[in-house]
């Protein structure tokens, strides 16, 4: 009996032996090998080479960029791969300044692979100061096909953990049909005044955790758009920038449903907004369902709390006929801090489409400016209350009003 035991234990140990030694095992290759130098010129084939072969690996494999200033025009980084491939990054890549260099789509595309993960505690550097100048697509419409800095596209159960994305020329990151994924401590950084660098945009992907991230951009710090699904925001901190959004949605036919949208414990620090939900009037049809802001900590943020059904920036529109996106079980609990402006709480949802199943829990904010007492408006919806309201919320008499 005893024998037998021990035996066992002996085959368990040298299974788990085995087990460690080919998780230890990630084959390296590094991009020095492959013609890399931190010397100013392009690393885009080395790169290329690297990842072509570790992809081919059957044993899990990690493409190494070491410590230097790297120069890349355009990676397009795709599987799938023959075992979990890894990215690490630990010095410095930038972008050429010039974004005509970069012929097709993004900067730095990965797509196409299961167990995916991108590390290494380097930086991503966009370089796009000179773009910003040439992008005023919120104002005009026309947006110049500027890149992203990333495209994770068609990945499953991945990781981006321990990067910096510093200065996109557009959005940072922007995912898209993945599942599974999993941003931690990422950290991204451009300035206010840079337009329409929204820090990671979500769309038509399900299972994506942004988890103890810092984020500062000109745009929304975190946007789900369309067909998101099974989103949790937690422990991030944003600002400057547009606060974190749900949409717009409806600007587009065929849009698909965003369900399963979890904020908790952020913080927002002088953003416009804080956390919003915004859909375009006379839009096209679509649902937003299953959203929750719970444990949200504000500084000095403009519009702290936002349904928004007539969103439209720089008159793109007309307010003739209502949003056709039906938002629905939305809830707000323990949502406190400082609002820069006396409109603290708008919920203006459609005159077609009435918003149903908003709750509101504890809502403690103060007005930090001179222009009179806080005030809400709301339109097209009949909250149910939790808690305590300061300001309070959708009631005709009193300090809020509603419209
Ligand atoms: C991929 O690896 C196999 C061995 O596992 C090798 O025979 C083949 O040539 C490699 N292909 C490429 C494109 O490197
Ligand atoms: C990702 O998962 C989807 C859904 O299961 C599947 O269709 C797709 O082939 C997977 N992609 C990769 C690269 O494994
Ligand atoms: C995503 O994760 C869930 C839970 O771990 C798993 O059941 C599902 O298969 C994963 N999706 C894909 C496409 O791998
Ligand atoms: C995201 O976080 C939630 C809650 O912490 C967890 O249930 C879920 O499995 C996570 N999803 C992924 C893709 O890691
Ligand atoms: C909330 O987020 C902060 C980071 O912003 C983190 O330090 C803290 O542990 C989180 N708290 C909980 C309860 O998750
Ligand atoms: C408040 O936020 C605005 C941006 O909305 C910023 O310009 C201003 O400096 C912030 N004030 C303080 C006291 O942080
Ligand atoms: C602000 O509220 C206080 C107390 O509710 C009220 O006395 C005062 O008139 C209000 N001020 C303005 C400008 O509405
Ligand atoms: C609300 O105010 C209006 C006039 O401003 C008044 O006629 C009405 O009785 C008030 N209702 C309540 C519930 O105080
Ligand atoms: C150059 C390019 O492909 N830009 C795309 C960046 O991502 C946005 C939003 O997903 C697209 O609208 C752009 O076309």
């Amino acid at each position: 009996m005893g024998r037998t035991l021990n035996i066992t234990l002996f085959f368990a140990c040298l299974l788990l032996a085995f087990i460690i030694e080919v998780q230890a095992q990630s084959t390296s290759f590094d991009v020095t090998k492959y013609g890399a130098k931190a010397d100013g010129s392009d690393i885009s084939e080395a790169l290329l080479s690297a990842w072509k072969e570790a992809c081919n690996s059957t044993t899990p494999s990690t493409v190494v960029v070491p410590q230097g200033t790297f120069s890349l025009i355009q990676a397009t980084l795709t599987g799938p791969c023959k075992a979990p491939i890894e990215l690490r990054v630990q010095g410095t890549i930038k972008a050429p300044e010039d974004p005509s260099l970069i012929k097709e789509g993004e900067w730095v595309n990965v797509q196409y692979l299961d167990q995916f993960t991108l590390s290494g505690g380097g930086t991503f550097d966009g370089q796009g100061a000179k773009s910003w100048g040439q992008n005023d697509c919120a104002k005009t419409k026309v947006c110049s096909k500027l890149p992203n800095n990333f495209s994770f596209g068609f990945l499953n159960n991945s990781i981006v953990r321990d990067v910096t994305s510093l200065n996109s020329k557009l959005f940072h990151v922007n995912v898209l049909e993945c599942n599974n994924i999993t941003f931690s401590h990422f950290t991204i950084t451009a300035p206010e005044t840079s337009l329409n660098t929204d820090g990671i945009h979500i769309g038509r992907s399900n299972g994506v955790n942004v988890t103890d991230s810092t984020i500062g951009t000109g745009d929304d710090c975190v946007s789900i758009g369309d067909g998101a699904k099974q989103v949790s925001v937690t422990g991030v901190t944003c600002g400057p920038g547009h606060g974190i959004s749900v949409g717009s949605l409806g600007r587009f036919e065929n849009e698909q449903p965003v369900v399963g949208i979890f904020v908790r414990n952020c913080t927002l620090i002088s953003t416009q907004n804080g956390v919003r939900v915004k859909t375009w009037p006379a839009s096209k049809t679509g649902s937003a369902t299953d959203m929750h802001f719970d444990d949200i900590i504000l500084q000095n943020v403009s519009n702290p709390i936002v349904i928004d059904q007539e969103y439209c920036p720089w008159n793109q529109c007309t307010l003739d006929s209502p949003s056709r996106v039906k938002i629905s079980k939305v809830s707000f609990n323990n949502v406190k801090g400082s609002s820069a402006t006396p409109l603290a709480v708008k919920l203006v949802c459609s005159k077609s489409l009435p918003c149903e199943g908003v709750q509101i829990g504890d809502i403690d904010l103060v007005y930090t400016g001179t222009q009179g007492n806080m005030t809400s408006d709301c339109a097209n919806v009949e909250p149910t209350f939790m808690g305590k309201q300061n300001p309070p919320i959708c009631v005709k008499n009193g300090t809020a009003q509603s419209s």
